[in-house]
């Protein structure tokens, strides 16, 4: 069968498929689920330094184009996730540990503590659209910047970037210029296309409760976003900083699309939620599928090779 494995910053995964922080991964026995399925690593909800119920309900919503949520981070704080960590990393898979915060001085208490308990990764979640009142730091370059650099010191696992989709090649280059600047291992991109608005035109209502309507979107009607997101910063960084892609990837072609782009492996959150951990298992055979109608015998065979006309 074809190969299905990567590697990213050194590290091997036996799949290049695994959830995106948020996705079925906040509780422990979500956690272990993902440990049993066949996704290719275990990544976990972002956490920040108290346990968070997050916003109110309902704050989520799937739609037939994708998803909207607005869940307010809700996770078991910083503490319980490191005290899980070295379990997790009994099922033979990287683990991924997503580290957020609420002001900027919460993400290097997250990163030393985290980074004890030696996850595989540490993702940075630069881009968390839903804390109202809360811009994402991801589209501010000089904060990303001072975030970056108090966490970098900290981290000695891979450290990796989860970034918010920008939609101006002059913010490609800007962001690009603050991550080459600090020993980034890893990025993945996009988080969820931040406030955007839901509404049933049955009920006159938008769909969400928290910020009155008001979501990130995932989901299939994303992945023209993240593709382009993906493709900008492979070109910026040379293929020299591996990615990984996320967003709109529902079925095996919309991840072979991700690894043309430039994506080394891939996440899943809205078809995750709507499927359940099935999905993994499908979206493997696709890709296999598809790998192997073109003649590819593994991802290296394709990945960064979209021709442009
Ligand atoms: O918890 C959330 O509301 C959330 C987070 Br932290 C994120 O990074 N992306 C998202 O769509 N939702």
């Amino acid at each position: 069968m074809t190969d299905l494995s990567t590697t990213i910053a050194g590290v091997r995964f036996p799949s290049c498929f695994m959830n995106a922080a948020g996705a079925l991964c906040v509780t422990r026995d979500e956690l272990v689920a993902l440990g049993e399925s066949g996704a290719g690593a275990i990544v976990t909800k972002s956490m920040t330094v108290e346990p968070r119920q997050g916003n109110p309900e309902p704050r989520y919503y799937g739609f037939p184009g994708g998803s909207i949520n607005s869940m307010g981070l809700p996770n078991l704080g910083y503490q319980a996730y490191a005290e899980l960590i070295p379990d997790l990393k009994r099922y033979g898979k990287p683990v991924i540990a997503s580290v957020a915060g609420l002001c900027e001085d919460d993400f290097p208490t997250i990163a030393a503590i985290i980074n004890a308990a030696q996850p595989d990764l540490i993702e940075v979640n630069l881009s968390c659209p839903n804390i109202p009142g809360k811009p994402q730091i991801g589209y501010d370059p000089d904060a990303s910047e001072r975030v970056i650099k108090r966490v970098r010191s900290l981290i000695t696992v891979p450290m990796g970037l989860k970034l918010p989709p920008y939609f101006d090649p002059a913010h490609h280059e800007v962001m690009g210029k603050v991550i080459g600047r600090h020993g980034i291992d890893f990025l993945n991109m996009i988080n969820s296309v931040g406030n955007g608005l839901v509404v049933d035109p049955e009920r006159e209502a938008v769909v969400i409760k928290p910020k009155g309507g008001f979501g990130g979107l995932g989901g299939r009607i994303i992945k023209p976003v993240a593709l382009a997101n993906v493709r900008a910063f492979y070109k910026v960084f040379q293929g020299r900083i591996p990615i990984i892609g996320t967003g709109g990837v529902v079925d095996g072609v919309d991840a072979f699309e991700h690894v043309l782009c430039g994506a080394s492996a891939v996440q899943i959150g809205t078809v995750l939620v709507e499927e359940g951990l099935g999905a993994f298992d499908r979206l493997k055979n696709e890709l296999a599928t598809v790998l192997a109608r073109k003649g590819y015998r593994s991802l290296a065979d394709c990945l960064g090779t979209v021709k442009e006309l």
